[in-house]
Protein backbone atom coordinates (compact mmCIF):
# COMPACT_ATOMS: atom_id res chain seq x y z
CA UNK A 1 0.00 0.00 0.00
CA UNK A 2 1.42 3.67 -0.82
CA UNK A 3 2.17 5.49 1.99
CA UNK A 4 0.34 9.03 2.97
CA UNK A 5 1.79 12.12 2.07
CA UNK A 6 2.10 14.98 4.20
CA UNK A 7 2.70 18.34 2.57
CA UNK A 8 5.24 21.04 4.28
CA UNK A 9 3.47 24.23 5.02
CA UNK A 10 5.89 26.44 7.07
CA UNK A 11 3.73 29.56 8.09
CA UNK A 12 7.78 30.73 8.92
CA UNK A 13 9.85 33.57 8.05
CA UNK A 14 13.56 31.35 8.34
CA UNK A 15 12.42 27.54 7.67
CA UNK A 16 15.53 25.64 5.61
CA UNK A 17 13.35 25.23 2.53
CA UNK A 18 10.17 26.91 2.52
CA UNK A 19 11.27 29.92 5.15
CA UNK A 20 9.02 33.07 4.19
CA UNK A 21 7.40 31.89 1.22
CA UNK A 22 3.99 31.00 3.07
CA UNK A 23 4.11 33.57 6.11
CA UNK A 24 1.40 36.14 4.34
CA UNK A 25 -1.72 33.68 5.74
CA UNK A 26 -3.45 34.15 2.02
CA UNK A 27 -0.22 32.29 0.19
CA UNK A 28 -0.07 30.04 3.22
CA UNK A 29 -3.70 29.25 2.63
CA UNK A 30 -3.42 28.97 -1.02
CA UNK A 31 -0.43 26.68 -1.02
CA UNK A 32 -2.12 24.15 1.67
CA UNK A 33 -5.10 24.38 -0.84
CA UNK A 34 -2.75 23.18 -3.97
CA UNK A 35 -1.44 20.21 -1.71
CA UNK A 36 -4.64 18.90 -1.47
CA UNK A 37 -5.17 19.26 -5.38
CA UNK A 38 -2.06 17.39 -5.69
CA UNK A 39 -3.62 14.49 -3.61
CA UNK A 40 -1.51 15.32 -0.36
CA UNK A 41 -3.18 13.71 3.07
CA UNK A 42 -1.98 15.47 5.34
CA UNK A 43 -1.06 19.03 5.47
CA UNK A 44 1.55 20.29 8.27
CA UNK A 45 1.22 23.49 9.77
CA UNK A 46 4.43 24.94 11.43
CA UNK A 47 5.44 27.74 12.75
CA UNK A 48 8.49 27.54 14.23
CA UNK A 49 11.30 26.61 12.19
CA UNK A 50 13.59 23.93 13.57
CA UNK A 51 16.31 24.09 11.13
CA UNK A 52 19.84 23.79 12.88
CA UNK A 53 20.48 26.74 15.34
CA UNK A 54 17.23 28.50 14.53
CA UNK A 55 15.72 30.54 17.68
CA UNK A 56 12.65 29.64 19.74
CA UNK A 57 9.30 31.75 18.91
CA UNK A 58 7.20 32.53 21.45
CA UNK A 59 3.88 30.05 21.74
CA UNK A 60 1.97 33.02 21.35
CA UNK A 61 3.74 34.22 17.99
CA UNK A 62 3.06 30.56 16.91
CA UNK A 63 -0.30 29.91 17.72
CA UNK A 64 -0.79 33.20 15.72
CA UNK A 65 1.27 31.81 13.23
CA UNK A 66 -0.58 28.72 12.67
CA UNK A 67 -4.31 28.91 14.24
CA UNK A 68 -5.29 31.85 11.09
CA UNK A 69 -3.70 29.15 8.38
CA UNK A 70 -5.43 26.22 10.21
CA UNK A 71 -8.86 27.44 10.75
CA UNK A 72 -9.12 28.61 6.94
CA UNK A 73 -7.87 24.93 5.56
CA UNK A 74 -10.45 23.31 7.95
CA UNK A 75 -13.60 23.04 5.87
CA UNK A 76 -10.96 22.69 2.62
CA UNK A 77 -9.67 19.43 4.02
CA UNK A 78 -12.20 17.74 5.48
CA UNK A 79 -14.05 17.66 1.54
CA UNK A 80 -10.57 16.51 0.47
CA UNK A 81 -11.14 13.40 3.04
CA UNK A 82 -7.63 14.97 4.06
CA UNK A 83 -5.78 15.86 7.32
CA UNK A 84 -4.60 18.81 9.33
CA UNK A 85 -1.49 18.32 11.51
CA UNK A 86 0.39 20.71 13.60
CA UNK A 87 4.03 20.97 13.81
CA UNK A 88 5.11 21.92 16.66
CA UNK A 89 7.30 21.22 20.19
CA UNK A 90 4.71 23.16 22.77
CA UNK A 91 1.70 21.78 24.31
CA UNK A 92 -0.16 24.85 24.11
CA UNK A 93 0.49 25.66 20.93
CA UNK A 94 -0.72 21.73 20.03
CA UNK A 95 -3.80 22.62 22.21
CA UNK A 96 -5.22 25.84 20.17
CA UNK A 97 -3.90 23.82 16.72
CA UNK A 98 -6.34 21.36 17.69
CA UNK A 99 -9.26 23.23 18.46
CA UNK A 100 -8.79 25.22 15.33
CA UNK A 101 -8.83 21.81 13.53
CA UNK A 102 -5.67 20.06 13.21
CA UNK A 103 -6.36 16.21 14.10
CA UNK A 104 -2.61 15.31 14.18
CA UNK A 105 0.12 16.58 16.56
CA UNK A 106 3.57 16.10 14.98
CA UNK A 107 5.43 16.38 17.75
CA UNK A 108 9.42 17.38 16.47
CA UNK A 109 10.55 16.76 21.01
CA UNK A 110 8.20 13.69 20.69
CA UNK A 111 6.92 15.08 24.23
CA UNK A 112 3.42 16.42 23.68
CA UNK A 113 1.51 12.37 23.95
CA UNK A 114 -0.25 13.83 26.86
CA UNK A 115 -1.98 16.78 25.05
CA UNK A 116 -2.49 13.99 22.09
CA UNK A 117 -4.15 11.80 24.88
CA UNK A 118 -6.48 14.63 26.28
CA UNK A 119 -7.53 16.05 23.40
CA UNK A 120 -8.08 12.65 20.99
CA UNK A 121 -5.65 13.93 18.32
CA UNK A 122 -3.12 11.55 16.36
CA UNK A 123 0.60 11.35 17.69
CA UNK A 124 3.49 11.89 15.66
CA UNK A 125 6.77 11.42 17.92
CA UNK A 126 9.58 12.71 16.20
CA UNK A 127 13.58 11.79 17.44
CA UNK A 128 15.60 14.75 17.88
CA UNK A 129 19.10 14.34 19.76
CA UNK A 130 19.33 17.63 21.60
CA UNK A 131 17.14 20.91 20.92
CA UNK A 132 17.17 22.38 17.13
CA UNK A 133 19.83 25.46 18.51
CA UNK A 134 22.52 22.72 19.51
CA UNK A 135 21.55 19.64 17.84
CA UNK A 136 23.94 19.29 15.05
CA UNK A 137 27.09 20.61 17.38
CA UNK A 138 28.22 16.97 17.57
CA UNK A 139 26.08 14.22 17.57
CA UNK A 140 27.15 11.53 18.82
CA UNK A 141 25.38 7.85 18.84
CA UNK A 142 27.18 4.29 19.69
CA UNK A 143 24.68 2.88 17.57
CA UNK A 144 22.50 4.92 16.01
CA UNK A 145 19.29 2.81 14.94
CA UNK A 146 19.68 1.02 18.06
CA UNK A 147 19.78 4.09 19.97
CA UNK A 148 16.39 6.07 18.22
CA UNK A 149 15.09 2.41 17.77
CA UNK A 150 14.79 2.40 22.01
CA UNK A 151 13.99 5.96 22.38
CA UNK A 152 10.66 6.23 19.78
CA UNK A 153 9.84 2.31 21.24
CA UNK A 154 10.07 4.18 24.96
CA UNK A 155 7.54 7.08 23.81
CA UNK A 156 5.29 4.73 21.69
CA UNK A 157 4.65 2.85 24.81
CA UNK A 158 4.48 5.79 27.30
CA UNK A 159 1.70 7.00 24.49
CA UNK A 160 -0.36 4.19 24.31
CA UNK A 161 -0.38 3.55 28.41
CA UNK A 162 -1.37 7.29 28.43
CA UNK A 163 -3.83 6.39 25.91
CA UNK A 164 -2.79 7.97 22.68
CA UNK A 165 -5.22 5.54 20.05
CA UNK A 166 -3.10 6.50 16.84
CA UNK A 167 0.68 7.00 17.45
CA UNK A 168 3.62 7.45 14.66
CA UNK A 169 7.11 7.24 15.02
CA UNK A 170 9.83 9.01 13.28
CA UNK A 171 13.35 8.84 12.93
CA UNK A 172 14.09 12.77 12.35
CA UNK A 173 16.28 12.64 9.68
CA UNK A 174 18.45 15.81 10.18
CA UNK A 175 17.74 16.01 14.17
CA UNK A 176 20.86 16.07 16.13
CA UNK A 177 21.82 13.09 12.87
CA UNK A 178 25.54 13.43 11.09
CA UNK A 179 24.50 13.21 7.25
CA UNK A 180 26.29 9.36 7.70
CA UNK A 181 23.58 8.73 10.65
CA UNK A 182 20.82 10.04 8.17
CA UNK A 183 21.72 7.15 5.89
CA UNK A 184 22.31 4.75 7.85
CA UNK A 185 18.72 5.62 9.26
CA UNK A 186 17.39 5.08 5.91
CA UNK A 187 18.96 2.26 5.19
CA UNK A 188 17.75 0.43 8.13
CA UNK A 189 13.94 1.96 8.34
CA UNK A 190 12.55 -1.71 8.19
CA UNK A 191 13.62 -1.85 11.49
CA UNK A 192 11.56 0.74 12.34
CA UNK A 193 8.63 -0.65 10.02
CA UNK A 194 8.91 -4.28 11.86
CA UNK A 195 7.81 -2.48 15.23
CA UNK A 196 4.13 -2.54 14.09
CA UNK A 197 4.09 1.64 14.99
CA UNK A 198 3.28 3.00 11.70
CA UNK A 199 6.49 4.96 10.44
CA UNK A 200 6.51 8.33 9.33
CA UNK A 201 9.88 9.77 7.46
CA UNK A 202 11.30 12.98 5.95
CA UNK A 203 13.97 13.09 3.88
CA UNK A 204 12.89 16.23 1.62
CA UNK A 205 15.41 18.63 0.80
CA UNK A 206 17.57 18.03 3.55
CA UNK A 207 20.84 18.93 3.49
CA UNK A 208 22.28 15.26 3.14
CA UNK A 209 20.87 15.07 -0.04
CA UNK A 210 22.43 18.26 -1.08
CA UNK A 211 25.49 16.77 -0.02
CA UNK A 212 24.85 13.82 -1.89
CA UNK A 213 23.65 15.36 -4.69
CA UNK A 214 27.22 17.53 -4.15
CA UNK A 215 29.56 14.86 -4.14
CA UNK A 216 27.69 12.81 -7.17
CA UNK A 217 28.13 15.99 -9.60
CA UNK A 218 32.04 16.10 -7.80
CA UNK A 219 31.69 19.87 -6.67
CA UNK A 220 31.45 22.08 -3.08
CA UNK A 221 28.51 23.60 -3.65
CA UNK A 222 25.45 21.91 -2.53
CA UNK A 223 22.09 22.63 -4.91
CA UNK A 224 19.44 24.82 -3.04
CA UNK A 225 16.93 23.02 -0.97
CA UNK A 226 14.86 23.78 -4.00
CA UNK A 227 17.03 22.30 -6.80
CA UNK A 228 17.20 18.44 -4.53
CA UNK A 229 13.58 17.33 -5.59
CA UNK A 230 14.71 14.37 -7.22
CA UNK A 231 17.03 12.96 -4.69
CA UNK A 232 13.70 14.24 -2.06
CA UNK A 233 11.51 12.12 -4.31
CA UNK A 234 13.62 8.91 -4.79
CA UNK A 235 14.47 8.66 -0.58
CA UNK A 236 10.50 8.93 -0.70
CA UNK A 237 9.96 5.72 -3.02
CA UNK A 238 12.60 4.33 -1.02
CA UNK A 239 10.89 4.77 2.56
CA UNK A 240 7.70 3.47 1.00
CA UNK A 241 9.01 0.19 -0.59
CA UNK A 242 10.29 -0.21 2.78
CA UNK A 243 6.72 -0.44 4.48
CA UNK A 244 7.43 3.42 5.60
CA UNK A 245 3.21 4.76 6.42
CA UNK A 246 3.56 8.70 5.47
CA UNK A 247 6.52 10.45 3.81
CA UNK A 248 6.67 14.42 4.52
CA UNK A 249 7.67 16.24 1.88
CA UNK A 250 7.62 19.87 0.55
CA UNK A 251 6.97 18.30 -3.51
CA UNK A 252 3.87 16.71 -3.10
CA UNK A 253 2.88 16.34 -6.65
CA UNK A 254 6.43 14.94 -7.86
CA UNK A 255 6.19 12.32 -4.79
CA UNK A 256 2.37 11.10 -6.04
CA UNK A 257 3.26 10.86 -9.36
CA UNK A 258 6.35 8.75 -8.46
CA UNK A 259 4.29 6.69 -5.67
CA UNK A 260 1.50 6.23 -7.62
CA UNK A 261 3.85 4.88 -10.67
CA UNK A 262 5.71 2.49 -8.27
CA UNK A 263 2.15 0.77 -7.11
CA UNK A 264 1.16 0.74 -10.64
CA UNK A 265 4.04 -1.58 -11.56
CA UNK A 266 4.05 -3.68 -8.28
CA UNK A 267 0.68 -4.15 -8.75
CA UNK A 268 1.00 -5.55 -12.52
N1 LIG B 1 11.49 17.70 9.55
C1 LIG B 1 11.34 19.03 9.69
C2 LIG B 1 10.26 19.56 10.42
N2 LIG B 1 9.33 18.73 10.97
N3 LIG B 1 8.52 16.56 11.33
C3 LIG B 1 8.65 15.24 11.20
N4 LIG B 1 7.71 14.40 11.73
N5 LIG B 1 9.70 14.68 10.53
C4 LIG B 1 10.68 15.44 9.98
O1 LIG B 1 11.64 14.89 9.40
C5 LIG B 1 10.57 16.86 10.10
C6 LIG B 1 9.46 17.38 10.81
C7 LIG B 1 12.36 19.91 9.04
O2 LIG B 1 11.98 21.18 8.75
P1 LIG B 1 11.08 21.64 7.47
O3 LIG B 1 9.71 21.85 8.01
O4 LIG B 1 11.70 22.93 7.03
O5 LIG B 1 11.15 20.55 6.46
Amino acid sequence: MSPQVMGVLNVTPDSFSDGGDWSDRDAAVRRGREMLTEGAHVIDVGGESTRPGAEPVPAADEIARVVPVIAALADDVEASGARLSIDTRHADVARAAVDAGATIINDVSASLHHVAAATGAGWVAMHMQGTPGTMQDAPHYDDVVAEVLAALWTKAEDARAAGVEECWIDPGIGFGKTFAHNWTLLAAIDRFVDTGVPVAVGTSRKGFLGAALAAADDTESAPRPDDRIEASVTTALWAATMGVAMIRVHDVAPTIIALDAQRVRSDR
